[in-house]
């Protein structure tokens, strides 16, 4: 029976369990990232285990997220970070440089390898045919100190791609067509595996953008195979020796497959304020727009700069629009400048902005009072752009930069004007943002710990019983960005979770925090899909802070589980989905005998408030239940509990 591509670098990394879908199997990881929104609380974490030198063969520390510097917090958390990788053995990738993907698939990224980042668009290393999967920060932590990462075996779902882009259609629009297909759901618990001849005809960065918006599916991972146009790619980063060729077997079998024709795709956006809420641009129609926001991890590339300043060059941004551009590298916009492109970006009216994540996670370039903004990012949340009434649409460069100019969204395949193609070149690497350790190893360098940095939260043991409040009870696809928001005013606090804490669930439901002090240990109850989106892990820790023990949902997404988890907080499924309709905010939950309870699959939990008991299933595999039992992961790690 032939194999898929996913399952082939799997097995060759497997060290534990059995190659069965669902089961819990352990994999070697080669390399991991980080980013410092995530990583202050990876780092705390790698020394709260004593950690000496990575295990890893290649562990990197970017700084792309909390870059503006309004005060000394986002500094001082760069300088801790920095300290740390050199003590133990990672790279640290200076402020400037860019975007956590775009730089590991520029500089790092080998066809084959394993990859555990802190971020959850860290699969777009799958564009260049490595399992790159995204977690919550502990793990990686744990995955720098002993090489390994545990998780559930997913399934693997082919996309089976044929026919080849026409211009002005482009890989946004393959991966909203696939959002739009399997929504924000379709993809949890498995792997998406690209296949067919339409792959051929999309360069490694389209099939990062693909691979990066599977986070937007749920799942674990998105791979494509590595051919030639993987080869022409790293030759580009001047990497060719990096290059293997890989690929499913031609009998490979598939959990389940789609097909997408992409002869068949023209321009889709994203409208508000959900990722898989996709219509044709043409449908949506010429709405008026008032922001456009370019770069972020999914659309950042030199191809995609090159193709909009292709647009721009010798016209005007609407007067009524502010363009904003942030390229995803140093590399990237060194070559715009030397080449010209930049100039006809800045000539256009372009916003030029720091490579760094900026607008796409709400640091800075907030769109006006009910604005539409399009951006060629991959989350449009309500919300997350920092303004509370904006209406966010996701689409293409092209679209993006069309509409620019329009002042209204608009189709450029309708339009009928001539795009021209971008052929790959070579770009000079820049180099002076690395910086590289020097191998002086642990007692070399001391930790740089300015005054913002708290230590991270911690559980204690499961108690015999569990009593919880029920403090908040939410709908359907609840994101980390609705438990834990971000935005410039609160990442500077990612290193100080009891501040971090009082905003936590705060545009849902403000008086959260404060209620969850009042009654002492509590309980959030959610719809499908709780916990969508981000890996951060605050959106754990500063629960856990606020004493919430126990989350009971319809289902979970698989990075928030792992966290809860991680932070010994219970997730529990409803065995009968309509027990979500009896529990009220307010009601008491008692769950009796709970270390006994935990070790079965489903438990029962009692209502004190009407009397009513139900079932919920536990499903924790054998290392989630030690983790429970011991009030988390670091306590299982450090042996208390
Ligand atoms: C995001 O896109 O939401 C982030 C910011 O990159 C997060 C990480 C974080 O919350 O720090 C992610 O996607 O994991
Ligand atoms: Fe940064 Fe946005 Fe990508 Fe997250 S999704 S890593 S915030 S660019």
């Amino acid at each position: 029976m032939g194999k898929t591509l996913a399952y082939k670098i799997i097995e060759g990394h497997l060290t534990d369990g059995e190659m069965s879908p669902g089961s819990e199997i352990t994999i070697r990881v080669d390399q991991t990232l980080t980013q410092d929104s995530t990583g202050t609380m990876v780092y705390l974490q790698l020394e709260a285990m004593e950690a000496e030198k990575v295990k890893t063969e290649l562990s990197v520390a970017y700084v792309d997220h909390n870059t503006l510097q309004n005060g000394f917090e986002n500094a001082d958390d760069h300088a801790f970070i920095e300290s740390v990788a050199k003590r133990h053995g990672v790279i640290f990738s200076k402020p400037g440089n860019g975007i956590c993907h775009q730089l590991h698939l520029e500089n790092y990224g080998i066809p084959g390898k394993t990859l555990l980042g802190s971020d959850s668009h860290t699969p777009t290393g799958g564009g260049l045919g490595m399992i790159a999967i995204g977690a919550g920060g502990l793990d990686v932590a744990v995955a720098m100190a002993q090489g390994r990462y545990t998780f559930a075996l997913p399934r693997v779902l082919n996309v089976e791609l044929s026919g080849r882009l026409r211009p002005w259609a482009s890989a946004k629009d393959v991966i909203l067509r696939v959002l739009e297909i399997l929504t924000v759901k379709g993809g949890v618990g498995k792997i998406i595996e690209y296949t067919g001849e339409g792959v051929t005809a999309l360069s490694v960065t389209d099939r990062a953008t693909i691979t990066n918006m599977g986070a937007e599916l749920g799942a674990t991972a998105s791979i494509f195979p590595s051919d030639e146009n993987t080869r022409a790619y790293l030759k580009s980063q001047g990497r060719e020796n990096d290059y293997v060729p890989l690929a499913a077997d031609a009998d490979a079998v598939y959990d389940e497959r789609i097909a997408v024709n992409l002869s068949e795709l023209a321009p889709l956006a994203a409208k508000p304020h959900s990722p898989d809420n996709v219509s044709g641009v043409a449908e949506i129609g010429p709405i008026k727009v008032d922001q456009v926001a370019i770069g972020s991890c999914t659309n950042s590339s030199y191809a995609d700069l090159m193709k909009v300043a292709a647009i721009l060059r010798g016209r005007s941004v609407h007067p009524e629009v502010s363009l904003v551009v942030s390229p995803g590298s140093s590399r990237i916009l060194s070559k715009l400048a030397a080449n010209g492109a930049l100039a006809d970006m800045i000539n256009a009216g372009a916003r030029v902005i720091e490579n760094a994540c900026g607008p796409c996670i709400g640091m800075g370039q907030s769109p006006k009072s009910g604005a539409v903004s399009l951006r060629t990012f991959n989350r449009n949340f309500k919300g997350r752009s920092g303004t509370a009434d904006a209406q966010v649409y996701l689409v293409s460069p092209e679209t993006a930069a069309i509409s620019a100019v329009k002042g209204v969204l608009t189709d450029g395949m309708a339009s009928g004007e001539a795009l021209p193609e971008i052929q790959a070149e070579y770009l000079p690497p820049v180099t002076s943002f690395l910086v590289y350790p020097d191998g002086s190893g642990k007692s070399g360098t001391a930790v740089a710990m300015g005054p913002n940095i708290k230590p991270f939260p911690r559980n204690e043991p499961l108690p015999g019983e569990l009593t919880v409040t029920v403090a908040l009870k939410a709908g359907d696809n609840i994101t980390t960005d609705d438990i834990m928001p971000s935005d410039s005013r609160l990442l500077p606090f990612r290193s100080n979770v009891p501040y971090l804490a009082d905003y936590c669930f705060e545009k849902i439901d403000p008086g959260f925090a404060a209620r969850c002090k009042a009654v002492g240990p509590c309980a959030v109850v959610g719809g499908g899909n709780y916990g969508q989106g981000s890996s951060r892990e605050h959106a754990a820790l500063a629960p856990l802070h606020l004493g919430v023990r126990m989350v009971l949902a319809k289902s979970f997404a698989r990075i928030h589980r792992s966290n809860l988890i991680n932070s010994g907080i219970l997730p529990l499924l409803f065995a009968d989905p309509e027990d979500y309709s009896r529990l009220a905010e307010g009601h008491v939950l008692a769950l009796r005998d709970a270390p006994g309870q935990i070790l079965r699959e489903s438990l029962r939990v009692e209502n004190t408030s009407t009397g009513e008991v139900y079932e919920l299933l536990a499903g924790f595999s054998e290392q989630e239940k030690a983790m429970l039992l011991a009030g988390g992961k670091i306590n299982l790690i450090r042996g208390r509990g």
